[in-house]
């Protein structure tokens, strides 16, 4: 039965939305079984790296003293200083308020301390299961670090993640700095010089495909600069044409390049510390180009370079662009870009990601997205409606069943 209104329109988007289980195709979760490396709790949430940089801007605390306290302490004083003496209307803040109202907590209180013991005593098992429910997550992408030692003692001992949780090859110490990677690949017995020579591209070559067999990634990945060019005569230009990219296509891996980010701006802040810039997207074009047997998922963090970066998709199918990354993740931003996408490019790229680095952050990530993702589809179905266009339940579900999951696993050339 064809769509008649638009309150049946509306309906039938939200809720092909909410149906649709989403697949998150970049995180910094981990599998359960990977041990301190997944984060979660009130207390996390609290002190997402995003919080750490806003409660900066009020507290009169410096950083190597916050960063000297207790997770609690730190907890603590951003949920004073920015949820109590201020109201917490950031996205990153109204997200802790989504998220906590969505584990069923009564933020009428504003107890923190009863928020900590409401979650005290689950286990990171029942709290993944229930958290990947309310979010309706069924695959979280993980980001794999082949050169952390906890990741080492993961993998090199042929542990399994859980099936929900999919590993991704994360190398941005070669192709961001070869030089210093070179002696930590020494250090995992990888016979490699500290400058770009046929002795380093054999050993990071094998260092490659040692972690592929290990992990079974579902792609490689790198966070690059503004500066980021390619082709270029660093030694980073080099790991990438002879090792990375031969590797991705001999493995059948899409490299995933997310680019603009300028670590450290203020080294004080640490994580909370990094920038953007505007990065030149020529590279991506001829790397698209050039490397036609290749795929590229791409994601750029300037707002400036959104709508360039979508022109480079409607020329490069091997290019499959992807999320609105960290400081593009905020409703504004993320419904201009959804916009734009959808209005050059139809339904054929990946709208969201949630880089969730705390478990429960899924939640409000999700549930902020899904709803503006909802609002642009509802213009534009309407849009079609009114030329006359016969629109019918199941083909909403079925674009909808491509933006949240099945593009991502179309892209990879893999089945679910
Ligand atoms: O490089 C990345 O994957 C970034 O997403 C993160 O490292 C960044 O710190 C972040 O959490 C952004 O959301
Ligand atoms: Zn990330």
């Amino acid at each position: 039965m064809p769509i008649g209104t638009i309150s049946a329109l509306e309906e039938a988007v939200h809720e092909s939305l909410a149906r649709q289980p989403i697949t998150d195709i970049h995180t910094h979760l981990y599998s359960p079984n990977m041990g301190n490396l997944l984060l979660w709790g009130v207390d996390e949430l609290l002190t997402y790296h995003y919080l750490v940089a806003e409660v900066m801007r009020w507290s009169d605390t410096p950083p190597d003293v916050f960063y000297g306290w207790s997770k609690q302490q730190q907890a603590d004083h951003i949920w004073q200083m920015l949820f109590v003496n201020h109201s917490p209307i950031s996205e990153a803040q109204r997200g802790v308020l989504t998220t906590l109202q969505a584990l069923g907590l009564d933020l009428t209180t504003r107890d923190l301390n009863a928020y900590r013991a409401a979650l005290a005593g689950l286990t990171a098992e029942q709290h993944v299961d229930r958290v990947l429910a309310l979010a309706n997550i069924a695959h979280v992408v993980m980001t794999n670090d082949p050169f952390d030692p906890l990741e080492q003692a993961f993998w090199q001992a042929g542990h399994k993640p859980d099936p929900r949780f999919h590993p991704v090859l994360r190398i941005d110490p070669l192709v961001r700095g070869y030089n210093q990677a070179a002696p930590q690949l020494r250090d995992q017995g990888y016979d490699v010089d500290d400058d770009a020579t046929e002795r380093s591209f054999q050993g990071v070559r094998r260092f490659l495909r040692d972690w592929i067999q290990w992990m079974n990634p579902l792609y490689m990945a790198a966070s690059l600069p503004p500066t980021f060019r390619f082709p270029e005569t660093s030694a980073n230009a080099a790991i990438l044409r002879e090792c990375v990219l031969p590797i991705c296509r001999e493995a059948g891996l899409p490299f995933a390049m997310m680019i603009g980010s300028e670590r450290l701006i203020n080294p004080a802040l640490r994580l909370a510390g990094d920038g953007l810039g505007r990065a030149d997207l020529s590279s991506v074009a001829y790397l698209a180009r050039e490397y036609p047997h290749n795929k590229f998922l791409v994601t750029v963090l300037s707002r400036e370079n959104q709508h360039e970066l979508i022109v480079l998709a409607r020329k490069f199918s091997n290019l499959m662009i992807f999320g609105c990354w960290w400081f593009v993740n905020n409703p504004v931003i993320i419904e201009d870009i959804t916009r734009m996408r959808v209005e050059m490019l139809g339904l054929s790229f990946i709208p969201q990601h949630s880089d969730a680095r705390i478990l429960d952050q899924v939640i409000y990530k999700w549930a902020h997205s899904r709803a503006i993702i909802g609002k642009v589809l509802v213009d534009k179905y309407a849009a079609l409606m009114q030329a006359g266009w016969r629109l019918e339940r199941a083909e909403i579900e079925r674009d909808v069943a491509d933006l949240l999951s099945n593009n991502f696993w179309r892209f990879l050339g893999r089945s679910i």
